[in-house]
């Protein structure tokens, strides 16, 4: 049973690692069809959104994941119209990309509509644009949604998950980067959570390899802080569909942009896609074995 003023844990137990937050109350817990949401009121970050025993998000530092996950796509891609959100319940990336006026529509696609409830509950400020008329919300299987999605129907896909165990498995395989590319126009960027750069680097060279192998032309991962997922470390990763390098950032139109953001701007940008050497290295070593492979 859980005391007030008792410390949430998440621990990595490959890592040998784990990070707490004081949290003083417990707001709300459910057990979905999907999976086990709890929010917490903390001492210092203000609401916690756990699931499955997993960090999802704080009050205090959303931002910096949130603003990741969809500005760069967005001021990557020369005119993205038609965005699609795989995930992203709690709203915090839909908040984001409605920010862009040349965004025409956004559909976002999150299996469980009980992250959306929750959200509206005990992170309101995510949800405040919900009733924009250019965003539809559905509540079904975003990996169907995809397959069904007709060619070329989509500028921009934000795949805005949980780890990949339980029901985000199938969102990190080469079949669904395949649908992805195929419902995705000329020029279509796919942008997804990858995770730990210190901890899960085997995930991020497997994307890489199955992007590249779906048919995507480049790939990046941009890095940035986030203090509450584990290792305090996370990156992003694009994949682009077409000629276009995905380190094209539309600077002027950044340093033009009509909206407030806390972290991202044009600097950041180019700063997140500086490579870190060891991960340049495995991620050459591992797109070269493909080559070899293929050849
Ligand atoms: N999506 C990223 C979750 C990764 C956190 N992993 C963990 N705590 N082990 C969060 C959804 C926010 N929109």
């Amino acid at each position: 049973m859980f005391e007030p003023n008792e410390w949430f844990t998440e621990v990595v137990e490959d890592e040998g690692s784990a990070f707490s937050l004081k949290v003083t109350e417990k707001l709300h817990e459910e057990q979905t069809p999907y999976q086990l949401i709890e929010v917490y009121a903390t001492a210092g970050f203000g609401n916690l959104m756990v699931i499955d025993g997993f960090v999802m998000l704080t009050s205090r530092d959303n931002f910096l994941y949130h603003e990741m996950m969809s500005h760069p796509a967005l001021f990557t891609h020369p005119n993205p119209r038609r965005v699609c959100i795989i995930g992203g319940g709690d709203c915090g990336t839909l908040r984001e990309v409605l920010k862009h006026d040349g965004v025409e529509t956004v559909v976002q696609i999150d299996i469980d509509e009980g992250v959306t409830l929750a959200a509206e509950c005990f992170f309101p400020e995510l949800t405040a644009s919900n009733e924009d008329p250019r965003a539809r919300l559905l509540f079904e299987d975003g990996i169907r949604w995809i397959q069904e999605a007709p060619p070329g129907s989509l500028d921009l896909i934000i795949v805005d998950s949980t780890d990949p165990v339980g029901p985000a498995v199938g969102l990190f395989t080469a079949d669904f980067y395949a649908d992805c590319a195929r419902a995705l126009d000329q020029g279509g960027i796919l942008v997804q959570q990858s995770e730990s750069p210190l901890y899960h680097m085997h995930i991020l060279t497997d994307m890489h390899i199955a992007m590249r192998g779906a048919g995507f032309g480049d790939s990046r991962s941009l890095f940035f802080p986030q203090a509450v997922y584990p290792s305090g470390w996370m990156t992003a990763t694009l994949a682009g569909k077409g000629d276009r390098a995905l380190d094209a950032v539309r600077v002027a139109d950044v340093r033009a942009k009509s909206f407030d953001t806390q972290y991202y701007n044009a600097e950041i940008h180019q700063a997140a896609l500086a490579q870190p050497e060891f991960f340049r290295r495995a991620l050459t070593a591992a797109l070269q074995t493909v080559r070899t492979a293929g050849a």
